[in-house]
């Protein structure tokens, strides 16, 4: 099956979410990164059990001041899963939690993958799903990951955890709708192409937003 699905990529400022994404798709660490301005968008595949699942990554900026603009819901529109991260050196970015799962939940109501990154500076520091039982009873999380930039540790769980929740969706979707698991060929390029146009169209939109003001 192939799909095509949005993701939203949101987090305290510095607690590593483009870092993250550029050690998923180029396999490499950027040791000096710059505040994302706004929000960076990011096309790719992922392979998952026989699936292949073009993302489309938001990665938005969460120093306090886009946080204040509230900007935010908007990108959370039609988002399949978003991943919210936090900070494993810096435990305040857990507080900042219910701020951006409740961003989704009012947009999207989409699926939750919550990390803890910077696993290689935490100095043995662990969480488990479990430690975050609140949340994920309250919130729609579905999985837990801490994750590396630098060494890669725990990096291609959290993309799997992507594909697996969207391929999930999909299946259950299309199960409740006409009692049949498979997508036929009409209604997969059906989706394509009117995702497809709605994200170019929110990318214009959000280049346009940011230029005026930076
Ligand atoms: N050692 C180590 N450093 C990391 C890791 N992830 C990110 N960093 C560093 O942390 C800093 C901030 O990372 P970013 O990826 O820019 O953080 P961000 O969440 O995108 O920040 P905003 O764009 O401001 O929201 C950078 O200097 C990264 O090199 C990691 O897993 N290990
Ligand atoms: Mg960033």
């Amino acid at each position: 099956m192939k799909l095509l699905a949005k993701i939203i990529l949101g987090g305290d400022g510095g607690v590593g979410k483009t870092t993250l994404i550029h050690r998923y798709i180029t396999n490499s660490f950027i040791d000096s990164t710059k505040l994302t301005i706004g929000a960076a968008f990011h096309t790719h595949e992922i392979e998952y059990d026989e699936h292949t699942v073009l993302v489309q990554i938001w990665d938005l900026g969460g120093q306090e001041q886009f946080k204040q603009m509230g900007l935010f819901s908007k990108y959370f529109k039609g988002a399949s899963v978003s991943v919210i991260m936090f900070d494993l050196t810096r435990l305040s970015t857990i507080d900042s939690i219910p701020f951006w799962a409740d961003l989704a939940k009012n947009a999207s109501n989409c699926k939750l993958v919550l990390v803890g990154g910077k696993k290689d500076l935490a100095q043995g520091l662990s969480f488990k799903k479990e430690d975050f039982a609140e949340l994920f009873e309250k919130y729609n999380f579905v999985e837990y990951h801490e994750t590396s930039s630098a060494t890669g540790d725990g990096v291609p769980e959290v993309f799997q955890a992507i594909a697996k929740a969207i391929v999930d969706q999909t299946i259950v979707k299309k199960n409740n709708g006409n009692g049949n698991g498979n997508i036929n060929d009409n209604e997969k390029s059906n989706i394509t192409e009117k995702e497809k146009s709605n994200i170019n169209s929110d990318e214009k939109k959000q280049n346009r937003f940011f230029k005026r003001r930076y």
